[in-house]
């Protein structure tokens, strides 16, 4: 069996994509997703002039080789735009296996370790009461998880909170220029946990909370977070401090015993290395588009495995349903899998171009039984969605410093 053609497909159903389309000369081709939120470009050309020549005529069942081909081969290792391309090549050809054999994914990767994976959806709002109802919601429809994000009084765009939009998709789909925000560690530390407080108070402490701090905090603010939200047993803090050092979790844990979760823009497990070796964090999140592929990410499982860490991984609307789908193929395999992000079905648009079944059952995702990953693509559809050039925000103090966003 040959690899025949590599197609790198760029389109915007609401938000941008970027897709790759591996066939071969026996009619079987597989699809990985290759999106990079505010960067999809630079992957795609990655892709198309460096990628695909290499690609031509080898065995697309060689999985492993063809991982180290493209991490060791290219000298240059490692990054989000590396780690992307070959984490799209990798889903596909992982697709193809399962094709050509006729399994779903997680059978081949070892089989079903749960009947079910259990996911967090997302409760936002621009108030505590607005917050607290949609929680409601979720906890009505089933969901064992939900994650919090509210609006922080006076203070201009806050991270995860729909600033009126009611979809989810369309919020990071169109914006010609990165827009910016405001952040205050003050007004965030003196309100947040009075959201919990009040989310404990009405729901009770069945429900798993979660939280996502989006990086804004030092190793010694987060320690003090998470120390006041210990009342309400948070299932985990995520991304309280960016991990470039990643001692900082170390100083967070001395005093806190609120679980810590880190992980969505990581590329490789070295990314983690330190961090899961001293049990520095309790769920690691790193994506199998963002994380170089299937390959990897069972790599990084057995080893998180081996130090009491779970796999969590990132499951924002910029990951494409490809993605969505390899998660849960990993999820179900992985012994050691703790929850999966989940922010809902796509659009019309996005139904549209991705041709998928997700199944949800009292708040899990159920595993897909198609061979392979249990996804397709239309391809004339994505024709009508044309690229659209699109930032993430950017976030700086109230006095214009730079932040993280
Ligand atoms: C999350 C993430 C996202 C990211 C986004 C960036 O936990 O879901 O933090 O909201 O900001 O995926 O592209
Ligand atoms: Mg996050």
């Amino acid at each position: 069996m040959k690899i025949t053609n590599v197609k790198v497909l760029v389109c915007r159903p609401g938000r941008n994509f970027v897709t790759v389309k591996i066939e071969t000369d026996e009619g079987v081709y597989g699809i990985g997703d290759a999106t990079l939120n505010g960067r999809e470009m630079a992957v795609a050309a990655y892709l198309e002039e460096h990628i695909a020549p290499c690609l031509i005529g080898k065995d697309p069942l060689q999985i492993e080789d063809v991982w180290q081909y493209l991490f060791k081969g290219a000298y240059w290792r490692k990054g989000p735009v590396t780690m992307t391309a070959i984490g799209a090549v990798d889903m596909a050809l992982w697709d193809i296996f399962g094709k050509v054999t006729n399994m779903p994914v997680y059978q081949l990767l070892g089989g079903k370790s749960r009947h079910g994976v259990t996911v967090y959806a997302h409760a936002n709002g621009e108030s505590i009461e607005e917050v607290l109802t949609n929680l409601g919601q979720f906890i009505d429809q089933g969901y064992k998880a939900v994650r919090l994000q509210c609006t922080i009084p006076n203070q201009k765009g806050t991270y995860g909170t729909l600033e009126g939009k009611k979809n989810y998709y369309e919020l990071q789909g169109n914006r010609p220029l990165p827009p910016e925000n405001e952040w205050c560690t003050r007004k965030y530390m003196n309100f947040i946990p009075e959201l919990f407080k009040q989310a404990r108070e009405q729901f009770g402490y069945d429900i798993e909370l979660l939280h996502d701090v989006h990086s804004r905090l030092t190793p010694i603010e987060a320690a003090k977070l998470g120390k006041m939200l210990e009342p309400y047993d948070l299932m985990f803090l995520e991304d309280s401090v960016t991990a470039d050092n990643q001692q900082g979790y170390a100083q967070i844990r001395q005093h806190t015993t609120t679980p810590l979760a880190v992980g969505e823009i990581f590329n490789t497990v070295w990314d983690a290395k330190e961090l899961i070796e001293t049990q520095s964090i309790d769920y690691i999140r790193t994506a199998v588009s963002h994380g170089g592929g299937i390959t990897p990410m069972r790599k990084l499982s057995d080893f998180a495995a081996m130090h009491h860490v779970r796999m969590a991984p990132h499951g924002a609307p910029d990951l494409s349903p490809i993605a969505t789908m390899a998660h849960l193929h990993i999820n179900t395999w992985a012994p050691n899998f703790g929850i999966q992000e989940f922010v809902g079905f796509g659009t019309d648009e996005i139904n549209e171009v991705f041709k998928y079944e997700l199944n949800i059952k009292n708040g899990m995702l159920l595993p897909s039984e198609a061979p392979g990953l249990g996804v397709d693509i239309d391809e004339e559809a994505m024709k009508k969605y044309e690229y659209k050039r699109s930032y993430l925000p950017v976030s700086r103090l109230e006095d214009g410093t730079l932040w993280n966003w």
